[in-house]
């Protein structure tokens, strides 16, 4: 069978004609009329970004590859005895469009554990970091420091025909992939627990190499780490780390610094720190509320969080306008494994009484929870408690998402990234303005 490189390389031609083609018959035509809030409203709505991965539906939640999350969970490859999908193969779907078969997978879960082998300048970095540092900051450190291992970067120096690019971003890719585990995992043992880090098995798959390196060894919590690494790595284009590493990966920055700068910006409250955020929000709820707390307790916490001017975490999103598929996969993975949890009933209060209260404020456009407002709980259950490396996990995952469509970049031949901006001067002239 193919390989993951030989089956995008087969599929390349055709998607290069197909994009050659479509440019042909309407590249001249008109996308959508753009209006002046949208530039002084974060870009909301604008089409301005090529994604082949996802496509993200305002009702009906993300798509990978015309696939939604239920129907991924049952075409994905598995590992032994498990119901959760393969992250591995998530990242095939996401690359070539194709269902991977499993030997497929297999064959790229070995070729993971076969690139994951760390540099050593980089554990020593990690090593010298003070603990109290930020594991994202810690985490974009490493995958900086990782630049001397980019493949890309040095044939690029050494000149390299365009035509060739995406073959090294490629294997930077899966070196990258391969190592983020064990980066990960260092930063994790480092700051919580001893600094060891166990060694991982050829044998299993990669979710479960890093539940062991994260000194995790239940099945149930592989399992966990399954579907938490498949949900979490895209979401389109143009949230901020996908965004973000493409945007950088345009001027032919290694997908090293690239992706590194896509994990800066996942590391915000508003993006990927939300994960900690709700954890924060919930254990303080937890605290305020006591062990007989109702309905009008709840209640008055978040209208309590609304009024002193802060955001409920967890809550709300950019484009989709009901409750997050990748949310509802969770609740589904807590229904099954630790129904009985108590910060699960919590949440699942929260999910009861929230979107009400949020709904009154108008100006929420969406009063629905997000992917954030569970994955901590989840955690949580399995004894990860530690709240500021959440945000690892998922930059871990999105690393699946993000990389896909740097290959893709280069393969087209797309081109430096520059819009055009104007002042709000230059605007104001433009209406004649005064
Ligand atoms: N709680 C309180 N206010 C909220 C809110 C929430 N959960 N969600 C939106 N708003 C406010 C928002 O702050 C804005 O207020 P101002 O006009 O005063 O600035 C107003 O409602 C309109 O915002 P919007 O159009 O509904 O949402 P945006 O597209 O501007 O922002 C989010 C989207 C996700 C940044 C926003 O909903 C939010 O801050 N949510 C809480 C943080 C969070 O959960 N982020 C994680 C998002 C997740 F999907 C991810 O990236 N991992």
């Amino acid at each position: 069978e193919p390989t993951l490189k030989e089956t995008f390389a087969a599929s390349l031609p055709h998607k290069i004609e197909q994009v050659k083609a479509l440019r042909a018959a309407h590249g001249e035509d008109k996308l959508q009329e753009t209006t002046m809030n949208m530039v002084y409203g974060g870009q909301r709505g604008m089409i301005n970004l090529i994604w082949e991965g996802s496509v993200l539906d305002p009702e009906e939640g993300i798509k990978f590859r015309g696939y939604s999350i239920p129907e991924i969970s049952e075409k994905l490859p598995k590992a032994p005895n498990s119901s959760q999908p393969l992250p591995e193969g998530m990242f095939w779907l996401l690359l070539t469009g194709e269902i991977p078969t499993a030997a497929q997978v297999k064959a790229l879960s070995a070729e993971l554990h076969a690139r994951s082998t760390l540099p050593e300048h980089v554990s020593e970095i990690l090593a010298h970091t003070p603990k109290d540092l930020h594991p994202m900051a810690q985490l974009c450190l490493a995958v900086n420091a990782l630049e001397s291992e980019s493949s890309f970067a040095k044939a690029y120096d050494r000149g390299l025909a365009k035509s060739d690019y995406w073959q090294y971003v490629f294997e930077d890719s899966l070196d990258l992939i391969a190592k983020l585990p064990t980066v990960a995992a260092i930063i994790y043992r480092n700051v919580f627990h001893d600094g060891v880090v166990a060694a991982t098995d050829a044998n299993l798959d990669y979710s479960a190499n890093f539940s062991k390196q994260l000194g995790y060894n239940s099945e149930e919590f592989a399992e966990l780490m399954r579907m938490y690494l498949t949900i979490h790595t895209d979401h389109e284009g143009g949230n901020v780390s996908a965004h973000t590493t493409h945007l950088v990966g345009s001027t032919l920055s290694s997908p090293y610094l690239s992706l590194a700068a896509g994990f800066n910006g996942l590391a915000g409250p508003l993006h990927g720190k939300a994960n900690q955020e709700v954890l924060g929000w919930l254990l303080k709820l937890k605290e305020v509320i006591g062990a007989n707390g109702g309905k009008a307790e709840v209640e008055a916490y978040l209208r309590e969080t609304l009024s002193s001017g802060r955001v409920v975490p967890g809550y709300g999103h950019a484009v989709l306008r009901k409750t997050d598929p990748r949310y509802s996969a969770q609740r589904l993975f807590a229904q099954k494994h630790l129904p009985d949890f108590p910060l699960f009933k919590l949440v699942s209060q929260v999910y009861e009484i929230a979107p009400k209260i949020l709904a009154e404020k108008q100006k929420i456009k969406n009063p629905w929870p997000n992917v954030d407002a569970h994955s901590g709980v989840l955690l949580q259950y399995y004894g990860l408690t530690e709240q500021s490396y959440y945000t690892v996990l998922f930059a871990v995952s999105r690393a699946f998402g993000v990389l896909p469509q740097l290959i893709i970049d280069r393969a087209y031949g797309l081109p430096l990234e520059r819009p055009k901006s104007f002042s709000t001067e230059k605007l104001a002239e433009k209406f004649k303005f005064k």
